[in-house]
């Protein structure tokens, strides 16, 4: 099995490109943004839970989205592969998906980290924020406490992956197919 984490900080392009690698090497796209953004839309306990959260940018709690991700790993077991998009954000997170994922005899492949700077992340969710509607992307404070938390809660998960050796560093600046060319080159040359 292909299993890839896409790793960045907010705005760094990675729900972007996982829709252009799932179709590329046909592989299951599991984005926890994206699921707890649909639990929040139907008003589930869950996403009622999860909006305290992400209206603020902090994180939402590691029960939850492991939880999360382990039904979905279940819902697909015909998959060839994964990737995992938003997910691990803590180093908790990464044991666990390490846990799930050997008992179903497959293990993370590679970990692609898209660095992107600071200014241009900002710009990137402030252009989202106008037409997304999502309200932690039209906030400069919201988005400012996001990167800091990606730095200080999230960022720790690349000492995890480098100490298995799967840390693979992408330049993350540049076209959405430029960027999406590098990404296919890293995982080509596993
Ligand atoms: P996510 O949905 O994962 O949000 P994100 O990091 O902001 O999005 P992403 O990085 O995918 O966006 P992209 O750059 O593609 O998380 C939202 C919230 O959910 C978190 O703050 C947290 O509260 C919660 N959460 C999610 N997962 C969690 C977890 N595992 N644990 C705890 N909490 C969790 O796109 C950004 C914009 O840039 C787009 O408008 C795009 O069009 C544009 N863009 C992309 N590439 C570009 C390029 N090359 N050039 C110009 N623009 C580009």
């Amino acid at each position: 099995m292909l299993n890839i984490v896409l790793f960045g900080p907010p705005g760094a392009g990675k729900g972007t490109q996982a829709v252009k690698l799932i179709d590329q090497y046909k592989l299951v796209h599991l984005s926890t943004g994206d699921i707890l953004r649909s639990e929040l839309a139907a008003e589930t306990k869950l996403g009622l839970k999860a909006k305290r959260y992400m209206d603020r940018g902090e994180l939402v709690p590691d029960e939850v989205v492991i939880g999360m991700i382990e039904t979905k790993l279940d819902q697909n077991p015909d998959a060839k592969g994964f990737i995992f998009d938003g997910f691990p954000r803590t180093q908790a997170q990464a044991r666990a998906l390490d846990n799930l994922l050997s008992g179903k005899n497959t293990a993370i492949t590679t970990m692609l980290a898209l660095e992107v700077e600071k200014q241009e992340l900002i710009q990137r969710l402030m252009g989202r924020g106008k037409v997304s509607g999502r309200a932690d992307d039209q906030d400069i404070s919201v988005i400012e406490n996001r990167i800091t938390v990606y730095n200080r809660e999230t960022s720790p998960v690349i000492d995890y992956y480098e100490g298995q050796g799967k840390f693979k560093a992408v330049n993350g600046m540049g076209s959405i197919e430029e960027i999406f060319d590098r990404l296919c080159s890293a995982i080509d040359s596993i």
